[in-house]
C-alpha cells in the first residue's frame, strides 16, 4: 500500500507518528510544506521539514512539537551579545547544525529535495521526505501593525490607524503571535514554483492521499498552490481523505482560525472541508463533538465520519490513522 500525506507542522508530523504506527507496513511519501521557511543569520531553516523529521526521527522537543530535545542556546545568546536579531525566533544549538549542513548544501548547488534526503539518511524518519518543491516559497502575511508596534513587541490590538505591512509568516505567527488581523496570505513564489522531484511521481502511484490536521491555509494551502500539485491529486483516481484541524469550532492546537478569516472561512470542521471541497475530498474525518456536522460534509459531496481526533498520544494518532484509512477503502468501494 502506497500512502502520500501532505504534512505542516506539528499536527502533520504527530499524525504520521500515528500512521506509522498504525500501519507499519506500507510505503509512506510525505509531501512536506516550505512556505514556513525563513533565511536567518545567512542560514535556511525549514520549520515544516525539520518537525517531520526531528518528530518522526526521535529527535523532536515533544512538548514544544518542534526544535530539538535536550537543546541549549548559547548560539542564540552570543547572536543577541552580538545586537544581531531577530532574537523572537527560538533557534537552538543542536538545531543549527541541521541548518549549516542544509545551507552548505544549498550552497554547494544540491537541491533541497537532495538536502533533506541527506539530513533523513541520519534520521531515518520511516518516510519519504519530500519538499513540495525545490524552488523558493515563503508564506507571507498582510497585516495591519499598530503605530506603537516596533520590532521589540506589540501593544496587542491593531489600532486600525496603523501602517498596512506584509511580513514573513514566522514573524507574524512568532513574534506577533498571530495578535493582529490577517488581510491576505500569500505564498510568495508559490506560483513559479515547480514540484519537487518524485512529488508528482508520488501522487500518482498512490493508492490513498491523506490530508492530515495541518493547518489547511499555510501548511496544506500552501503545498496545494504549487501549479500542478492540486490537480495531480484531483486526477489521481484515489481516494482522498482528511482530518479535520478544527475540533469544536476551534483549532486543536495554533491558531489556524486566524488565517482561516484571512482567507474568509470559518474556523469549523465542515467549513475546512468545503474550503477544500469535493473536487478534491472524498472523504473528511471529523471529531465526535462535531458529529452535528456530519450531515453538512456529507451535503457537500464529501462522505464524513465522527471519530475521536484528540492526537493525546500515539495510539491516539494511530487510531486516527486506521479511521482514514477505513473511510478510504469505503470511498473506494
Ligand atoms: N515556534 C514558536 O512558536 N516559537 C519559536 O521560537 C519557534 C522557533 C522555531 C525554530 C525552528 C523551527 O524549525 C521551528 C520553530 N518554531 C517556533 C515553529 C515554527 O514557527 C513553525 O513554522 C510553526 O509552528 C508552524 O509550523
Amino acid at each position: 500500500m502506497r500512502i502520500v500525506v501532505l504534512a505542516g507542522g506539528i499536527g502533520g508530523a504527530r499524525f504520521l507518528r500515528g500512521l506509522k504506527a498504525a500501519a507499519p507496513d506500507t510505503d509512506i511519501t510525505v509531501i512536506g510544506n516550505t512556505g514556513d521557511d525563513i533565511h536567518l543569520f545567512g542560514l535556511k531553516v525549514c520549520p515544516d521539514l525539520d518537525t517531520v523529521m526531528y518528530t518522526l526521527g526521535g529527535g523532536i522537543n515533544e512538548e514544544q512539537g518542534w526544535g530539538r530535545t535536550e537543546e541549549s542556546f548559547h548560539v542564540k545568546e552570543e547572536l543577541a551579545a552580538y545586537g544581531v536579531g531577530p532574537d523572537w525566533f527560538g533557534l537552538g544549538d543542536r538545531d543549527f547544525a541541521t541548518h549549516i549542513v542544509r545551507t552548505q548544501m544549498l550552497g554547494a548547488g544540491y537541491p533541497l529535495s537532495a538536502v533533506t534526503e541527506a539530513l533523513c539518511a541520519r534520521w531515518k524518519p520511516g518516510v519519504r521526505l519530500l519538499p513540495m518543491s525545490d524552488d523558493r516559497v515563503e508564506t507571507h502575511v498582510a497585516v495591519t501593525l499598530p503605530s506603537q508596534d516596533t520590532a521589540g513587541g506589540t501593544d496587542g490590538e491593531a489600532d486600525g490607524a496603523g501602517e498596512r505591512k506584509a511580513i514573513h509568516f514566522q514573524e507574524y505567527w512568532v513574534r506577533l503571535r498571530a495578535s493582529v488581523p490577517a488581510h491576505a496570505i500569500v505564498p510568495v513564489g508559490a506560483d513559479q514554483a515547480k514540484p519537487a522531484p518524485g512529488v508528482l511521481e508520488a501522487i500518482g502511484e498512490a493508492d490513498v492521499i491523506l490530508f492530515p490536521p495541518s493547518n489547511p491555509v499555510v501548511s496544506i494551502g500552501t503545498i496545494l498552490a504549487v501549479p500542478g500539485i492540486r490537480e495531480a491529486i484531483a486526477d489521481a483516481g484515489v481516494p482522498v481523505v482528511g482530518l479535520s484541524p478544527i475540533v469544536g469550532d476551534a483549532p486543536v492546537r495554533g491558531m489556524a482560525d486566524k488565517v482561516l478569516a484571512a482567507v474568509g472561512v470559518e474556523a469549523t470542521a465542515a467549513a475546512v472541508a468545503q474550503h477544500y471541497g469535493s473536487g478534491l475530498l472524498d472523504g473528511w474525518l471529523v471529531d465526535t463533538v462535531d458529529a452535528d456536522t456530519v450531515a453538512r460534509v456529507e451535503a457537500a459531496g464529501i462522505r464524513c465520519r465522527a471519530v475521536p481526533l484528540m492526537m493525546t498520544d500515539v495510539q491516539a494518532a494511530a487510531a486516527m490513522a486506521r479511521e482514514a484509512l477505513a473511510l478510504a477503502e469505503e470511498v473506494r468501494a
